[in-house]
């Protein structure tokens, strides 16, 4: 039986990569952080398997890193997921996000050579805020397309995008210098249920969820609301000591694009790089833009809504010193050469996520 050894195991993706490869008769191994409350809520369907073991330990730790690898050195594939993943945070946090998002991923891949993990394969999440402000233009006979692939420069934006692209830099390094078979997913944005609340997408099928619910509980029709600044009230019920009031949804740069896709989509290309003969690096994405205006209508508008601004408040504090405004990436290498292309669209996406919050 094949095992493979997952850090970032309770994280949206770590979930998925663990269903997909309990599926597929792996053993895993999940590695989770010490922490004051539970945090295997997202893998807790798969918390009786007999073929999971969870370990306890930290990336910025390179004891305990060395510690779990020398446990199971026979691990056929490691991946490292665990990061400081949020851009935002990584502002007010840098140095935590660089110990976590940089240093960790040196922590493993040097146990690896520590270990002479040889026949162990490694795979690190990359990401598509790495390449910043920067993209490549393609010019058409009528138009250009701005796009972004494994040859586009990285010009990252965030304490979070500087430490991806060292990790990343390090995994290209440890593949050529130890001739580790190491690859890295340089993937775009990808979302669904298991999505963290404090990105924007979950944030925006949270908020409709939760106000679709209180409207139900409450006998509350979109025609009875009355607008404030930061509330919304029911008609005949202004008195706010007393009346209902749901607040509205607080949000930052509305204007940026992203290319969005479905997580579990994402974690099958992961599999897919480990399973080639030469390790590499592959861009994984749509090949769709998209706004957050976009995201917020298509939302709305599933759950009946023809108008969100009434709902919405653009807030500065979410806000970032640099913003990464244009994202868009070309997944030709991965279509070629892993047989990959996402099976979700943008719009399925947003409906299985209001869907998961509606319930
Ligand atoms: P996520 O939901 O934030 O999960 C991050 C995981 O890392 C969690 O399991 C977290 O554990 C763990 N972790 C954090 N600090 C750790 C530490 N010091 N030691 C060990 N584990 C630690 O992120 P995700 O969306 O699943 O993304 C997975 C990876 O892909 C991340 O590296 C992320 O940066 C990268 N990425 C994500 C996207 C995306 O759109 N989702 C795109 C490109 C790249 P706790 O549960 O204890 O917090
Ligand atoms: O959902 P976000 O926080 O994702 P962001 O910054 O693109 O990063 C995510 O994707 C990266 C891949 O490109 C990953 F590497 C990273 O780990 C993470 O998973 O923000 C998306 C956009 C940004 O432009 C942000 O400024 O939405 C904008 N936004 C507007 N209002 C907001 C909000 N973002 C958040 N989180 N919260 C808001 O209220």
């Amino acid at each position: 039986m094949k095992k493979a050894i997952i850090f970032g195991i309770t994280g949206q993706d770590g979930s998925h990569l663990a269903d997909l490869l309990l599926e597929k008769g792996y053993e895993v191994v999940g590695v989770t952080r010490r922490v004051s409350i539970d945090t295997t809520s997202r893998i807790k369907h798969l918390l009786d398997q007999e073929n999971l073991k969870l370990e306890s330990g930290d990336i910025t730790d390179a004891h305990s890193v060395i510690n779990i690898l020398k446990d199971h050195q026979d691990a056929a594939e490691v991946y490292n997921l665990a990061a400081q993943s949020h851009v935002a945070v990584s502002f007010k946090q840098p140095a935590l996000t660089w110990d976590i998002t940089g240093k960790g991923c040196l922590n493993i891949l040097q146990a690896m050579v520590d270990l002479g993990m040889k026949n162990s394969r490694f795979y690190q999440a990359s990401s598509s805020e790495m390449f910043g402000k920067n993209y490549d233009v393609e010019v058409g006979m009528t138009s250009e397309s701005k796009f972004q692939d494994e040859n586009t420069k990285f010009m990252p934006q965030s304490p979070y995008a500087i430490a991806k692209c060292a990790a990343h830099y390090m995994t290209r390094l440890y593949r050529e210098g130890y001739d580790l078979h190491a690859s890295a997913g340089i993937l775009f944005n990808h979302e669904g249920p298991r999505r963290g609340e404090n990105f924007v997408t979950r944030k925006i099928t949270k908020w409709i969820g939760d106000f679709i619910k209180w409207c139900n509980v409450n006998g509350v029709k979109p025609a009875d609301l009355i607008n404030d600044t930061d509330e919304v009230y029911v008609n005949g019920r202004k008195d706010r000591s007393q009346g209902l009031q749901f607040p509205k949804l607080r949000l930052g740069n509305l204007d940026a694009y992203r290319d969005w896709g479905y997580a579990g989509d994402y974690c099958e290309a992961m599999w897919t790089m480990l399973q080639q003969e030469s390790p590499d690096d592959y861009v994984i994405c749509t090949g769709e833009t998209h706004t957050v205006r976009e995201f917020l209508t298509i939302v709305f508008n599933s759950v009946g809504l023809d108008e969100w601004k009434h709902l919405v408040v653009v807030d500065p504090e979410f806000y970032r010193p640099a913003e990464v405004d244009y994202l868009r990436g070309d997944c030709s290498k991965a279509k070629q050469k892993l047989g990959w292309t996402p099976k979700h669209t943008f719009e399925d996406l947003a409906k299985m996520m209001v869907m998961s919050d509606l319930s």
